[in-house]
Order: C-alpha cells, then sequence, then structure tokens
C-alpha cells in the first residue's frame, strides 16, 4: 500500500483501535516480533504436528491446530477442554516461548488488561477455505482473564457478533501482525472467521497462523 514513496522509512506504528468496551485492536503490535515466530514455529511443531480435531458433533475442523504452554486447547467426540499433554503423543505441550508470552502480556495491559498471565496458546493454521464458524470462548476456567490473539500470514475476515447467537456481525480484516485483546464485558461475544482467500505472504506463504493466548487454568 506504500509503494515506492515510502521505501526505506521505518514501518508506521501500531494504532489503536477501540472496537468495544472490552475489545481493541491493535495493528501492527506483532509485527516486529513475526520473523522471530516464523523461525521458531517448525520447532514447536515438530513436537506437536498440525492435526485437523474432530468437534464434538463429529465434524473434521477445517483449521489445523497445535498448541504451546502448559495447557492446550483440545476437542474430540467427548467436547472441549484443556489438556496438559498433547493426545496424539501423551506429551506435555512445547514450551511458550518467552517472547510470546511477553508479547501477549504487554498488549493485554496496552489494552487495559494489566494481569493477564497466560498459561495456554492455541496454533491455528488456515489455508485457503478454511473457517471458523460463530462460537463463544468459555471454555477457559476464569472469564475474567481476556484472550489475546495474534493474526499472522495472510488476512482474514474476524466476524465479530454479539452476546447473543443471532446478533449481527461486524467484518473485521486481521492482517499480518494484528493483535486483538478481548475480555470484560466482550469475552462472551461470538465470533468466527470467514474462509480464508488464498495468497501470498511475505513470512508465512500461503496460509494464515492464529496465536490465541489464553489464561486457561
Ligand atoms: C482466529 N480466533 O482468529 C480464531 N477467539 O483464527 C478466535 O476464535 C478468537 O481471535 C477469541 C478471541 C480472539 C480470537
Ligand atoms: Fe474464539
Amino acid at each position: 500500500m506504500n509503494g515506492d514513496l515510502f521505501a526505506g522509512l521505518p514501518p508506521a506504528p501500531p494504532s489503536t483501535t477501540r472496537l468495544g468496551p472490552g475489545t481493541v485492536l491493535l495493528r501492527g503490535r506483532a509485527a516486529s516480533l513475526a520473523e522471530h515466530i516464523a523461525r521458531q514455529l517448525p520447532a514447536l511443531l515438530a513436537q506437536a504436528p498440525f492435526r485437523q480435531m474432530q468437534t464434538p458433533g463429529g465434524y473434521r475442523m477445517s483449521v489445523a491446530m497445535s498448541n504451546c504452554g502448559p495447557y492446550g486447547w483440545v476437542t474430540d467426540r467427548h467436547g472441549y477442554r484443556y489438556a496438559a499433554t498433547d493426545p496424539e503423543s501423551d506429551r506435555p505441550w512445547p514450551a511458550l516461548p518467552p517472547e510470546w508470552r511477553a508479547l501477549a502480556i504487554d498488549a493485554a495491559a496496552d489494552a487495559g488488561f494489566p494481569d493477564f498471565r497466560p498459561d495456554a496458546c492455541l496454533i491455528n493454521r488456515y489455508l485457503p477455505g478454511a473457517k471458523m464458524a460463530l462460537h463463544q470462548d468459555k471454555d477457559e476456567r476464569d472469564l475474567a482473564a481476556p484472550i489475546v490473539s495474534v493474526s499472522l500470514g495472510l488476512p482474514a475476515t474476524f466476524l465479530l457478533g454479539g452476546l447473543q447467537r443471532g446478533a449481527p456481525t461486524e467484518r473485521i480484516l486481521l492482517e499480518h501482525g494484528d493483535v486483538l485483546v478481548w475480555g470484560g464485558p466482550d469475552r462472551l461475544r461470538f465470533h468466527g472467521v470467514a474462509a480464508l482467500k488464498p495468497g501470498h505472504q511475505a513470512l508465512f506463504g500461503e496460509q494464515r497462523i492464529n496465536l490465541t493466548l489464553r489464561q486457561a487454568a
């Protein structure tokens, strides 16, 4: 978008947009850590590879998932839950890299949540066509803690609904480096992700990676 006019200038500083009483979009907040994350990901995924999990209803999710940190979010025919070990290997999830944790804590504080202590990081991979149906995040023990969501790679349309399933949804473009923080009165808002459009992004290629850091236990 900047074209050649701004070549060589430092990137624009991250901007902050309030999307609701407890929802803050920190545009570009993760941009400077993105290269580091791209380098660290393969080793984590070698320990806990992406897999398309089953919903309790028996559907296979189009988004592939892994986790790092003390707890990981999993779903199977028995339901959704947080688990301290990867059900595929029965081993603990890979450690949460300290820089990711620091980014999430700083972003939460910037958004007005100074006490965030993430102990779970869900790693979502969207290939073109993958999407996430409208849902609420309510498997965490303490719903007073916010969620920090980091978008990397291809842009996606995030669907931000209300507290009731039928409420109208806003469409928000989440781009590489954007961080969405949400909690407080918005913690139980319905939300989803529209089908990913194909494209190419310099660091992550033909995919979108989303990290969601949470206080699960
Ligand atoms: C995603 N994110 O962006 C899916 N949930 O790939 C979520 O479901 C989500 O981004 C709660 C809060 C922020 C999120
Ligand atoms: Fe969610």
